[in-house]
């Protein structure tokens, strides 16, 4: 398909769904939403960084890859190394020292949204879905000020012992303190010299820097998980994300495994009714392998019907899942990546057993989609569409306040690397014999019945920033998709 038959199928798939969002009758957000402080750096100040823990101290942490960071150095080895790639990035921190090194030598430019779950919930708010019930556990002052003042954006709480949906600022224990994470953000084209090492940064991307205090757990009250039912009464699906915080262990003792038997337990009770609810996890950069595998198997596969990851974060699930050589392949700067991209789907799809597998990457988007999901290719094809007029808008414009906004990335023109790429994965099925050169425009299905969708997206040539991009394009996919869904289920007892 050429170029300007996918900007006619964007505009119909646009129209489509921006009639029907008001069909859905609600979304179920959850976990993590934080305080994100954005600083976009410029060469001085990333010479200043260098300049004052010295490029050979540097220089030699490259070389260890920090997990975690520690200290300056951590934190500067690993922007090194996400510059060097263009590889967004996400590295935890356990105390508040580089807060305070960052604010010192520093500073950030604004504090907005952050968090996988906050972004989307501010995001289906603004676009006008009837009911966003968000969830945070750790929903403190700070944090409620940063949701968008919209009546259809809830927190529950408990009130004398009933369940209450209130807008957060209404709701939050004040009691608790902000999750503020930093975000250094980086153009393109930037030179960077370290130790006589030179590079030019290839893309546009981030590193968060991710604060982890201690008090952050990935958990529900139980006053608040008994009355779940009463919740899923005005859902037709959930947006789950933030698993990343779970830790391996806790200094009461816990360990992991409780906090991810109390995330399927949120899953199940939300599904108890209908097991066909569409619930989403979106996936993320988790440094530590135990809990990323944990994540994986124990509480994604079986529970979830789809997964949302971007490039990176595909190659990082498949090398715990034991597919090291596809997740290198994926890493590829040719026509390889693509392949490996679908490749890999086709292992999430098996080994998770899920519904949809969604892959964003810069230029396309694969879905690859199970025999028994509801929604047909040309409906998976829309919702892609849309998510991709979504991400095209908040990297022109850096905000999706309402659903007019959206127009500016429907003028995004469509961009061709995405298409070549689309001619690459076309070239190899057809030649595995998988499927048809037609076919693969309408939906090639492979031997295991799992069809694969692919449209090229729209590129903005100067973003204005990149991140929460991946947050808009599965959010924006599956709520697209639920508007493609009619049949909502049974109909739930609300005490069951
Ligand atoms: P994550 O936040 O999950 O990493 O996703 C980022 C996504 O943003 C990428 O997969 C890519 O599709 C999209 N994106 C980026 Br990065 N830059 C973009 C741009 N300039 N225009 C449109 N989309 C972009
Ligand atoms: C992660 C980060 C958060 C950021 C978000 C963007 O959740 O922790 O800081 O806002 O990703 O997708």
């Amino acid at each position: 398909m050429e170029i300007q038959d996918w900007e006619k199928h964007y505009e119909d798939a646009y129209m489509i769904i921006t009639r029907s969002l008001k069909d859905i009758r609600g979304v179920f957000v959850a976990y993590n939403s934080n305080i994100d402080a954005i600083k976009r750096l410029n060469e001085d100040e990333i010479r200043k960084l260098i300049g004052i823990l010295g490029c050979s101290t540097i220089q030699e942490q490259v070389t260890q890859y920090p997990r975690e960071i520690k200290d300056p150095v951590d934190l500067m080895a690993r922007l090194v190394i996400s510059m060097r790639d263009g590889k967004a990035a996400e590295v935890p921190t356990y105390n508040t020292d580089i807060h305070e090194w960052l604010m010192d030598n520093l500073g950030f430019d604004r504090a907005r949204m952050g968090g996988q779950a906050g972004i989307m919930s501010n995001l289906l708010a603004n676009l006008g879905i009837q009911n966003v019930i968000t969830y945070v556990p750790w929903l403190s002052k700070e944090q409620a000020e940063y949701f968008v003042d919209s009546p259809n954006l809830r927190h529950p709480a408990v009130e004398g012992g009933n369940l209450v949906l209130k807008h957060p600022k209404e709701v939050y224990d004040h009691q608790l303190k902000p999750k503020v994470n930093w975000i250094l953000e980086y153009s393109k084209g930037t030179n960077v010299c370290c130790a006589g090492e030179c590079f030019t940064v290839p893309r546009d991307n981030r590193l968060i820097i991710s604060s982890r205090p201690d008090w952050l757990h990935i958990d529900m009250s139980n006053e608040l998980y008994e009355r779940l039912p009463q919740i899923r009464q005005g859902i037709d699906g959930a947006l789950l994300a933030g698993y990343q915080m779970i830790k391996e262990e806790y200094d009461d003792g816990t360990t992991y495994s409780y906090y991810v038997e109390k995330a399927v337990n949120v899953i199940t009770r939300l599904k108890q009714c209908n097991p066909r609810m569409q619930i989403h996890v979106e996936f993320t950069s988790i440094q530590n392998r135990v809990i990323r595998k944990a994540i994986l198997t124990d509480i994604v596969k079986k529970h979830a019907t789809s997964l949302g990851l971007d490039t990176v974060e595909v190659a990082n699930a498949l090398n715990v899942l034991g597919y090291e050589e596809l997740a290198f392949a994926v890493m590829s700067k040719d026509e390889k990546s693509v392949v490996a991209l679908y490749e890999g789907a086709v292992r999430l799809l098996k080994d998770l057993q899920l519904q949809v597998v969604n892959i964003h990457s810069l230029g396309h988007y694969i879905s690859l989609v199970s025999r028994d999901h509801p929604v047909d290719v040309e409906g998976h094809r829309d919702a892609l569409l849309f998510a991709s007029i979504l991400a095209a808008t908040q990297a022109s414009i850096g905000h999706i306040n309402s659903i007019d906004d959206t127009k500016e990335g429907l003028e995004v023109p469509v961009y061709d690397k995405g298409h070549e790429d689309l001619g690459s994965l076309a070239t190899y099925l057809v030649r595995k014999g998988v499927c048809s050169m037609d076919e693969f425009e309408s939906g090639c299905i492979n031997a295991m019945g799992h069809s694969l969708v692919i449209v090229p997206t729209k590129v903005v040539d100067k973003p204005t920033g990149t991140v929460g991009i991946g947050d808009a394009i599965s959010a924006g996919a599956f709520i697209a998709l639920l508007t493609k869904i009619k049949d909502k289920g049974e109909k739930c007892p609300e005490h069951t």
